[in-house]
């Protein structure tokens, strides 16, 4: 076994009527399961912020969501709060075929950093233990899906990319927020990287 399918971020807060819902978001939730059922081994990932995160707009006194502000670790977007420790919101979307997944990565846990990749924080440095559970697995090759195309299944993909994965991005199963931008800045980043978009 060396291929698996990593699916990121399929919860309620980045579907339709969630908190930070990216538009489309529920669409590809069918178009996952079928994918996971041919998969070697499925990997899902789930946003999973204290509350009070630093990420959140909420946080910073006169910031509004989608401001950019400095963080110690470089620029981050701030976004309304999202996805916070064992609310519905932070669940994934419930007819995800989550019984499938082999592991189950959360990250974006500590207080005072942000993570959007699946591999590491937005430091870009502190690991969140996939690569290791990935490689200790003989596991090579990635397909990745999910949610927001733009920003987690970006840097998870280009992280992936950077770590020695052959990487492919299912376009057609991810959805984006689309910031001033951002979509057309992550394909352009993913295929610089060596990333597959297919
Ligand atoms: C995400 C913004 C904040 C994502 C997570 O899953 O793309 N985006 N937290
Ligand atoms: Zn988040």
């Amino acid at each position: 076994m060396t291929h698996a399918l990593i699916v990121i971020d399929v919860q309620n807060d980045f579907c339709p009527g969630g908190a930070l819902a990216v538009p489309g978001g529920d669409s590809i939730v069918a178009g996952i399961n079928a994918l996971m059922d041919t998969a070697e081994a499925v990997v899902l990932t789930q946003d999973w912020h204290p509350g009070g995160h630093s990420s959140f707009a909420s946080s910073h006194a006169g910031r509004a969501p989608y401001d950019l502000i400095d963080m110690p670790y470089g620029p981050q977007v701030l976004w309304p709060d999202h996805c916070v420790q064992g609310s519905d919101g932070a669940a994934f979307h419930p007819d995800l075929n989550a019984d499938r997944a082999d592991m189950i990565v959360r990250k974006g846990y500590r207080p005072e950093i942000d993570s959007y990749s699946a591999f590491f924080e937005n430091d870009q440095t502190t690991p969140t233990g996939l690569d290791g559970y990935l490689r200790t697995r003989g596991i090579t090759a990635l397909t990745m899906v999910g949610l927001a195309t733009d920003f987690c299944v970006n840097f998870s993909a280009v992280d992936a990319a950077k770590l020695g994965f052959d990487v492919t991005v299912r376009m057609d199963l991810c959805r984006a927020i689309d910031l001033d931008g951002s979509l057309a800045a992550a394909r352009d980043g993913m295929a610089a990287a060596g990333v597959t978009l297919t």
